[in-house]
């Protein structure tokens, strides 16, 4: 079947450019990974897990199904507040939110009548946590977007995939537990949940289930799907007919490869080579740790620089940023989560205009930092973060022939001084840099941008 058939009924209703509008604007986003997972935290009867995020643990350390549904019993976020995340993310300068409304481990954070393994009716908590961000969302003017894991789910037979992915790579040698884990796995299911095949898992949990978040939250701006394993075109064809749901919805390139190529791609835990962009629209999603689900061990915090930087770096390359936070089981985001937010939010305020509704930059690469661009007929704005500040207090763009009408720094607004050479353009730049991290310069041309070196 081809792409252009299988994409058909949903591009019908608004052109693609319509609806990637404010994405292709926003170019940063908060990732949530919340589920049962955050009540274990990594460990497993005194286990460290070995290897993958910490949403991965019932799978990885092989945790028989019954037992892993008494960690639900014990979930009761009390301190969970879906307008502070709002906030949190908006003060951060993030314009989107992308939660977790089922994870691998088939736990859906939301009321559904498709499965009682779901936040309202297996914990104490009892409420419907989608619901509340959803309103909480709408209120502060933030879009919600959902993830979904729509083929695995390692607590329901038909979600096969689990199967598949937890007969591979034994890494944890307690045999008891493996014994336990595939006792559990041969008959011990749950009836009331249990699907008989694949298939059958699709047409009984994820096609109810997105057809309940598509219908019960109000406006839903990203559809997310995770992975595409075991999936075949008869289930993605399901799936992918409910997004008629919601016209105006973006998704992402894993619901089912090749056929389903979805709207954006989705590098994770990378920033693509500029030999890797090829014009399709792009957000790499990424982890402040080593996790994606909270570990209480993980202290593998990248700096704010980093963070702040890789910012820079994937709006000069014109994609977004998904930056997850993994909120720790009692509903509140870890520190650390909060103090990088806060610092990128610090940023922002200062030089949020050389992030959004920018494009990829037309100077590539540049040795001191990096570049995006705003573009009107006769005229050019060039944002420069600038990472390494020149010592000497000249700022060389390198190959630039045009003529500048205006240069100034974002940060204090001073007006700088700019000189045409052979080499390229230059901007006279104080002798410290306003921002250790990155500081911008808004430098405003004549023409579209003519370089002699166009990478
Ligand atoms: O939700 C996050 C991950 O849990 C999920 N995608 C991001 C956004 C994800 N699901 N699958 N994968 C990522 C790729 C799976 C890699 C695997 Fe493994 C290698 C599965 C088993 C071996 C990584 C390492 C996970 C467990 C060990």
């Amino acid at each position: 079947v081809s792409c252009a058939i299988l994409q058909q009924g949903f591009s019908q209703q608004q052109s693609k450019d319509e609806r990637m509008k404010w994405w292709r604007e926003a170019r940063f986003g908060m990732f949530i990974h919340w589920g049962v997972y955050a009540q274990l935290a990594g460990v497993y009867k005194d286990h460290e897990q070995l290897r993958g995020g910490a949403e991965w643990i019932m799978n990885r350390s092989k945790i028989p199904v019954a037992e892993y549904r008494e960690y639900a019993k014990q979930f009761n976020p009390v301190k969970f507040n879906a307008n502070d995340w709002v906030k949190m993310a908006k003060d951060a300068g993030m314009k989107y939110i992308v939660i977790t409304a089922k994870h691998h481990d088939g736990f859906a954070m939301f009321k559904s009548a498709a499965s009682s393994w779901n936040i309202v009716d297996a914990t104490p908590y009892g409420r419907d946590i989608l619901k509340e961000l959803a309103a909480a969302c709408k209120k502060q003017g933030m879009k919600l977007g959902f993830y979904y894991s729509q083929a695995q789910d390692w607590n329901n037979p038909g979600g096969s995939a689990a199967r598949k992915v937890m007969s591979e790579g034994w890494l944890n040698p307690d045999s008891a537990r493996i014994d336990a884990y595939t006792k559990e796995h041969n008959g011990h299911w749950d009836p009331a949940q249990e699907t008989a095949s694949f298939a059958d898992y699709i047409d009984k949990v994820s096609v109810p289930q997105v057809k309940e978040l598509l219908t019960n939250y109000g406006d839903v701006a990203v559809l997310w799907w995770d992975t595409p394993t075991n999936m075949t075109d008869d289930a993605a064809l399901k799936l992918q007919n409910l997004l008629k749901l919601q016209p105006q919805i973006i998704t992402n390139d894993r619901l089912k490869r090749p056929n389903f190529p979805g709207d954006t791609k989705t590098p994770e835990q990378k920033i693509p080579n500029l030999s890797e962009l090829d014009g399709l629209d792009w957000e790499t999603c990424m982890t402040m740790n080593g996790t994606w689900g909270f570990r209480t061990s993980d202290n593998k915090w990248k700096s704010k620089e980093t963070l702040i930087r890789n910012l820079c770096d994937i709006a000069s390359k014109g994609g977004n940023y998904l930056l997850n936070v993994g909120p720790k089981p009692d509903g509140a985001f870890p520190q650390q989560s909060i103090e990088s937010l806060q610092a990128i939010g610090n940023w922002m305020k200062v030089n949020s205009e050389a992030i959004y509704a920018t494009k990829a930059s037309p100077l590539l690469p540049l040795a001191w930092g990096r570049c995006t661009m705003k573009e009107k007929p006769g005229q050019t704005t060039l944002y420069l973060s600038v990472f390494d500040w020149p010592a000497d207090g000249k700022l060389l763009l390198p190959g630039v022939k045009n003529t500048a009408q205006q240069a100034n720094l974002l940060a204090g607004n001073a007006t700088l001084k700019t000189e045409s050479t052979k080499d390229g353009l230059i901007i006279t730049v104080p002798a410290t840099a306003p921002d250790t991290i990155a500081s911008v310069v808004k430098l405003v041309l004549n023409g579209q941008v003519e370089n002699q070196n166009p990478w």
